[in-house]
């Protein structure tokens, strides 16, 4: 039985190159994507790969009178032969995604989940450390991305610890935000300061002063309207964080991290909260981004519960994502 591989940069080009060399007739084995090599932090590109059963061989299908009975039993094996080379092929994808994040390939054969968080570790950093009280702590992003829901948790995490927590919101701009983080504080008891403008934080800050922990909710803002981005601006000079997390859902594709890692830049965000990835589908394709941005990575959201504990981002639990394992 002879057996091809077609590589491609689509499907639509690898069935027009089948049908062109070797007609209608050829049967479809197996389909694969996979990763080019590329530089470590260079996105590598996608690419098609079809294994094709060349039309003249005998298969189990030829069933035209006076034909040969098909050798069932060879014929699976063949179905099998190919099927393990397709897998031999994934394992590659796999160790080109593993040379980039600097794990040794022949880990494969090791504790393949420990090497992948050791590649992590090298390449990213991790801190989920809150400064020292007192301290301020601002959450910014695009709305609906998680921050008020993670904000929430910090904060039952603080006062579970024994810490004395305060919010401040500024969203006061989406519909239902005000009755969210209020029903949120009221259920630590935890006390609220709704701010509207800036200037309002001063004031707010003074009333919270007995706060070893503050933590600054910010409405999803369009920075690109200049008047919007100045006000965050201004409203996070207002507040003096000692640490800026900027909240991203791990279903965010990567050119959009990075377009809104450059947007959000001027706000100076020193750690990236990655929020739903229970949602995530394709992490891996931002891991190039993270590592390019600097900044350190904070907590996982992994679930829309805000009674969970906050999840401390680490390389370990960045790798089980990954969903590699
Ligand atoms: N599945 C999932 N949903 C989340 C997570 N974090 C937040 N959400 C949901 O996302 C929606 C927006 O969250 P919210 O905290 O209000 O976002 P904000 O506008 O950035 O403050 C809400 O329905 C949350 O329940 C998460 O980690 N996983
Ligand atoms: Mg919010």
């Amino acid at each position: 039985m002879a057996l091809r591989k077609f590589i491609a940069g689509t499907i639509e080009e690898a069935f027009a190159r089948i049908e062109r060399e070797l007609g209608g007739d050829a049967i479809i084995l197996d389909t694969r994507t996979f990763l080019t090599e590329c530089e470590p932090g260079v996105a590598p590109a996608e690419q098609v790969e079809v294994w094709v059963q060349e039309p003249d061989t005998p298969t189990a299908r030829d069933d035209a009178p006076g034909a040969v009975a098909p050798d069932i039993v060879s014929d699976d094996l063949s179905r099998l032969h190919a099927r393990v080379q397709a897998v031999h092929a994934q394992l590659d994808t796999l160790a080109q995604r593993l040379d980039w994040l600097g794990a040794e390939s022949s880990a494969l054969s090791g504790d393949f989940a420990m090497s992948v968080a050791e590649g992590l570790a090298r390449n990213l950093t991790f801190s989920s450390v809150l400064p020292d009280a007192p301290a301020r702590v601002a959450l910014i992003g695009p709305s609906g991305v998680g921050k008020t829901t993670c904000l929430a948790r910090l904060a039952y995490r603080a006062l579970r610890e024994g810490g004395t927590i305060g919010v401040i919101s500024a969203d006061t701009v989406r519909i239902g935000a005000r009755e969210q983080i209020a029903t949120l504080c009221e259920h630590g008891n935890i006390p609220l300061e709704i701010v509207y403008h800036p200037a309002d934080v001063d004031g707010a800050l003074r009333r919270l002063d007995g706060s070893a922990l503050t933590l600054l909710d910010t409405p999803g803002i369009n920075p690109r309207q200049p008047e919007d981005g100045a006000w965050l601006v201004e409203l996070l000079a207002a507040f003096d964080p000692a640490q800026v997390h900027l909240v991203q859902p791990a279903s965010v594709s990567a050119p959009a991290l990075r377009d809104t890692l450059q947007t959000y830049a001027r706000f100076t965000p020193d750690h990236l909260l990655i929020s739903k990835m229970d949602e995530a589908a394709y992490l891996v394709d931002l891991l190039p981004v993270i590592a390019r941005s600097g900044l350190a990575l904070s907590y996982f959201g992994m679930s829309s519960a805000v009674a969970e504990a906050p999840v401390p981002a680490a390389s370990e639990r960045l790798a089980q994502a990954l969903r590699l394992t």
